[in-house]
């Protein structure tokens, strides 16, 4: 089966057994409230009822999708081991030490041996001061479709590495978490020096990340300490986190490089299809809603094409850059942002929103993911092709002339739509 239509199955599936929950089992939630303002939207009946069966904007911890590794994956070992190997909130110790082969100057590594291991009440203590929040799609560069969106909270990762009070051969920043005791299984990524220690433009920190969503990180998710890096695929942000390593090596050294991936790829902006409804009949209005990534290059549109089979193709290559696209409605804020979030609120501070409120300070908010609907008022019979893409904050279409999948996959989406009466 394609990367593309896993995504699709996967996505529709969960969006199905979403909407069976809430309306046959759970039944309380009525159109007017849940998730986005319905009543004053102006939109016809076939756009509300679409848009109310979409998924919630923040995923709940549970719901992401998990892709760990390991035999067995660490999360699912005894309660007992968890204790034994340090992947509680009590028992969790991290080593912050230079790489024997390429030395950097620590005056002051932080290692078990040396018995100054940092802990989790050492990391705490830096929380009071310096823990930020910010939103993040969490997307793997192999999968395609985002695993999961919430709001990850944590300590830059700088503050840490500043305690060992490096003065020279500072370069790279390598990083690994629990791995069964087995060389074979680690899974290591790594950064340059100056992207921990600055955060370029408007980006968050890269952090130590113990919330998600207002609660502990679960150990699902990586608990009880992961790095989350914001701009990045999925295999930056390091679970069950245990070493991080100083380096005055001058290139990137992750596990993820040996497979062929683009290992310095930031997240793409692109959009995809949730709802297809087909067949559909003849000239009869239907409408169609989805998600975009809003990767690093922003998001200013979301547009679809439907191309019905044996019309002429536009020309201009496979991009099709000269096609008919129609924009899309790219939908509001919701009102109810989901994720289990402790008083259904968004936690203040949080970057990207205004203090003391729900409200984004701009709208999509970058790195994460938006919902997009689209009404088509009715087609002539035949068999389409529904195709979606995205216009970035620059006005560049998105994504751009770029089959490389192992810098993240972001294809413009194709779908089959049957018009039949
Ligand atoms: N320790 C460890 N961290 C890891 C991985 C792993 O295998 N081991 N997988 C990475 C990859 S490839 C992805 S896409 C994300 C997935 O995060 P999630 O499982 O929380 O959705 O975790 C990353 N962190
Ligand atoms: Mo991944």
């Amino acid at each position: 089966m394609s990367n593309q239509l896993d995504c699709f199955l996967a996505e529709h599936a969960e969006v199905s057994r979403r909407w069976l929950l809430r309306t046959g089992v759970a039944g309380a939630v009525t159109l007017g409230t849940w998730p986005f303002a319905l009543a004053e939207s102006g939109r016809s009946a076939v756009l509300e009822e679409a848009i109310a069966k979409l998924e919630p904007y923040f995923t709940l911890q549970g719901d992401f999708r998990d892709v760990s590794r390991g035999e067995p994956t660490p999360h699912s070992i005894p309660d007992e081991t968890k204790v034994q190997v340090g992947m509680t909130r009590d028992s969790w110790r991290l080593e912050v030490s230079g790489d024997p082969d390429h030395p950097p100057r620590l005056r002051k590594p932080l290692t078990r041996e040396k018995g100054n291991a940092f802990d989790f009440n050492d990391l705490m203590q830096l929380a009071e001061r310096h823990a930020v929040r910010f939103p993040k799609v969490m997307t793997c560069l192999n999968i395609g479709c985002p695993l999961g969106t919430g709001i990850w909270e944590g300590v830059p990762l700088r503050e840490v590495l500043w305690l060992t009070r490096p003065s020279e051969n500072l370069r790279r920043v390598f990083y690994y978490g629990y791995h069964n005791g087995d060389p074979e299984q680690m899974f290591r990524s790594s950064l340059p020096v100056g992207r921990i220690l600055e955060d370029p433009f408007d980006l968050p920190p890269v952090i130590l990340c113990y919330k998600l969503n207002g609660d502990w990180l679960t150990s699902e998710r990586g608990g009880p300490v992961r790095i989350v890096v914001p701009e990045a695929y999925g295999f930056k942000s390091i679970k069950w986190l245990t070493h991080v390593v100083l380096s005055n090596i001058a290139h990137a050294n992750d596990t993820y490089a040996e497979q062929n991936n683009d290992v310095d790829s930031p997240l793409k902006t692109f959009a995809a299809t949730l709802s297809v409804p087909s067949p559909v009949k003849p000239d009869t209005p239907f409408a169609l809603t989805g998600y975009a990534q809003v990767g690093i290059s922003g998001l200013s549109k979301v547009q679809v094409w439907l191309h019905r089979e044996g019309d002429e193709m536009p020309a201009g290559g496979r991009y099709f850059s000269n096609a008919p696209w129609q924009d899309a409605e790219i939908l509001s804020p919701p009102k109810d942002w989901g994720g289990g979030l402790p008083d259904n609120r968004i936690p203040s501070p949080t970057l990207g929103f205004e203090l003391g409120t729900d409200k984004p300070v701009s709208w999509p908010l970058r790195l994460t993911k938006v919902h997009w609907a689209y009404r088509c008022d009715g087609l002539p019979a035949g068999e389409y092709a529904l195709r979606c893409r995205t216009v970035d904050e620059k006005g560049y279409e998105q994504p751009l002339p770029r089959p490389f999948k192992k810098s993240g996959r972001a294809a413009i989406e194709q779908v089959t739509l049957q018009v039949t009466s």
